[in-house]
């Protein structure tokens, strides 16, 4: 028996299931094969299959994560049919490889994501950038763990780093193998909640979760000595409970890291878009100018400060993103946080009293 709330049956769920107005059975994919799903419900958990009309659906496929409507309760007689997709509340995406118009769902109503860099040859600042960016489009809470800290060298400077990068994210150097650092990670999960971990093969992220379990129960490998390359050991997205404290996705490491169009962003914050829309002046920073709908809204209670905090950020990263493309802008920026990493650096020797403050911070 599965008590629903426990995996993330929560009121947006349970009104969205009231919508959908007809009988059925409300279901969370817990993994996906090659087109073949396992399903958690009430009963417990079971195989399951999509419906040709949700096959074939427009508005895109289900991935783990998604909540479903089962036509009817599992039972022997072979897989249960999901008729219907219930709305999702966060989804990260990314452009499948190959048929570039194909979107594929990497992990569905979390409300967190992990992403996992080795402190290795895996590290790549830039890399992490996107996928934080990826992670704001997706309407989850980015955080970035640094594994391996058990590896010579000194974290705090990596974790700097990143945090110069991508201000108002959480980073934490964690060792999945020691089980140290752990508790950074828990105190984003808790009961109901869910939390992906992404990144590249070999960064630990099946590891990090057999660690959280306290147990070795995914398999995990070996990366290549030459180069710290992942061999792609996890194959299957798939959901793992941790009982009382809420959700892992495990996920394959990716090998690209495709954007597509907007990554979803409209969707998830579609009502602060609009109200910016309304504001009196086209550049509103949504401060204190006069006229500004989005302050109005926040005074009315519509509004949250924390989503209107939540919408900069990813409205910050997705100037970011569109300055990468731009060869020249790029360059500038890169200067830029270099100087702010720079910064960063100097801050950490001043805590320290390696070094004199007067001289460096003005
Ligand atoms: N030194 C060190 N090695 C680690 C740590 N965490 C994981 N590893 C090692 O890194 C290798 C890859 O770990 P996995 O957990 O399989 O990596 P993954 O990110 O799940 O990779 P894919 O499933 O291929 O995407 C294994 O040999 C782990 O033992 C850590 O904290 N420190
Ligand atoms: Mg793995
Ligand atoms: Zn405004």
């Amino acid at each position: 028996m599965i008590d629903l709330a426990s995996i993330g049956f929560d009121e947006f769920f349970q009104a969205a299931f009231r919508r959908f107005g007809r009988p059925g059975v409300p279901a969370r994919i817990a993994a996906e094969h090659r087109g073949a799903f396992e399903v958690w419900w009430t009963g417990g958990s079971a195989p399951a299959r999509l419906s040709g009309r949700l096959r074939r659906a427009s508005e895109g496929q289900p991935g783990v994560g998604d909540w479903v409507v089962l036509q009817a309760p599992p039972g022997p007689g072979g897989p249960a049919i999901a008729e219907a997709l219930l709305p999702r509340r966060s989804v990260f995406t990314r452009g499948a490889a190959g048929r570039s118009s194909r979107v594929q769902v990497v992990a569905a109503n979390v409300d967190v994501v992990f992403t996992v860099s080795g402190l290795d040859a895996d590290f790549n600042p830039r890399r992490i950038e996107r996928y934080v960016a990826l992670t704001w489009a997706s309407g989850a809470q980015p955080v970035v763990l640094l594994n391996k800290a058990d590896l010579p060298g000194d974290p705090t400077l990596h974790v700097a780093e990143i945090e110069a990068r991508c201000p108002t994210v959480p980073v934490h150097a964690v060792s999945a193998r020691l089980g140290e650092g752990l508790d950074a990670p828990r105190s984003h999960l808790g009961d109901g909640r869910t939390a992906a971990l992404v990144g590249s093969s070999g960064a630990g992220k099946t590891t990090l979760i057999n660690a959280l379990l306290g147990e070795d129960r995914l398999v995990t490998r070996p990366v290549r000595q030459r180069d710290g390359r992942g061999t792609h050991t996890t194959t299957t997205r798939q959901l793992v409970r941790l009982p009382g404290e809420g959700l892992l996705l495990d996920t394959p490491g990716m090998r690209e890291l495709l954007v597509h169009e907007n990554n979803g962003v409209e969707v998830v914050f579609e009502d602060v878009a609009t109200l910016a829309t309304q504001c009196r002046f086209r550049n509103c920073q949504h401060e204190n100018e006069p006229g500004c709908a989005v302050q109005e809204a926040i005074r009315a209670g519509r509004l949250t400060v924390e989503r209107l905090d939540h919408f900069r950020a990813l409205e910050r990263e997705a100037l970011a993103w569109q300055r990468r493309h731009d060869e020249r802008l790029h360059r500038e920026s890169e200067r830029a946080w270099g100087r702010r990493i720079k910064e960063a650096q100097v801050r950490i020797k001043v805590k320290r009293g390696d070094v004199d403050p007067d001289r460096y911070l003005k």
